[in-house]
């Protein structure tokens, strides 16, 4: 409960999930279910490609330049260290960010090239603000492939999303809050909204933690 005189802090609520699973429909939902219930409340996402590691990495992904492995992904940390300070001023101030992808894809994908080790591409996020929830939604390559778009970006491929969602499977904690992303866009959504409101009143006087 916040004190008087005393804003509650805002919520760091981080969305996962491979490419397709409905991440960037349910995070624009949400952030309008909290706005219309007055939540203090903004969306955010990674790769924030308006930057200037951004513009770089947005060139990457649409196959535009060729970069070592290792050297983006270290722009895609960089990417999100561009943003740290800004997080922590937010959420001190009371405004909930929800975020559409953090470090966790940062790992997974990078990971699922050859030759990146795990522990290797944690190193560089250690550090940054760490998110109160991680809400995965949770959908097979298979289904992802029936939506739309899939394959426009370097890494919308069967294969390789594949090794995504395996180290997804295997960086998941118990923590985790891991989402049916095959059902319904309204039943997620509804289920979502009820999670977050959750997790926003649970963390108001916890302190946020590192990575
Ligand atoms: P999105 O704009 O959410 O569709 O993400 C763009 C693509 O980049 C998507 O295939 C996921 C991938 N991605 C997101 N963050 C990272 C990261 O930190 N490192 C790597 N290697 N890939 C990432
Ligand atoms: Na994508
Ligand atoms: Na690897």
């Amino acid at each position: 409960m916040a004190v008087s005189g005393m804003t509650a802090r805002g919520a760091f609520i981080v969305f996962e999930g491979v490419d397709r699973c409905g991440k960037t429909t349910q995070t624009q939902r949400l952030v309008a279910a909290l706005q219309s219930r007055k939540v203090d409340v903004e969306l955010c996402r990674f790769p924030d490609r308006t930057t200037a590691t951004g513009k770089i990495i947005d060139s990457y992904l649409k196959n535009g330049v060729e970069l070592d492995d290792h050297a983006v992904h270290l722009l895609f940390s960089a990417n999100r260290w561009e943003s740290a300070q800004a997080i922590r001023k937010k959420l001190a101030a009371g405004t909930t960010l929800i975020v559409d992808r953090y470090a966790h894809s940062g790992v997974c994908f990078s990971a699922a090239k050859q030759g990146m080790d795990i522990e290797w591409c944690k190193a560089p996020d250690a550090g940054l603000p760490a998110p109160d929830a991680v809400i995965f939604l949770k959908l097979a390559i298979a289904d992802a492939m029936k939506r739309g778009q899939f394959g426009e970006e370097r890494y919308e491929k069967q294969d390789f999303q594949t090794k995504v969602l395996d180290n997804f499977m295997q960086m998941k904690t118990d923590s985790w809050r891991v989402i049916d992303a095959k059902r319904p866009i309204d039943a997620i959504a509804e289920e979502i909204e009820t999670l977050a409101l959750d997790i926003i009143n649970s963390c108001a006087d916890k302190p946020l933690e590192t990575l």
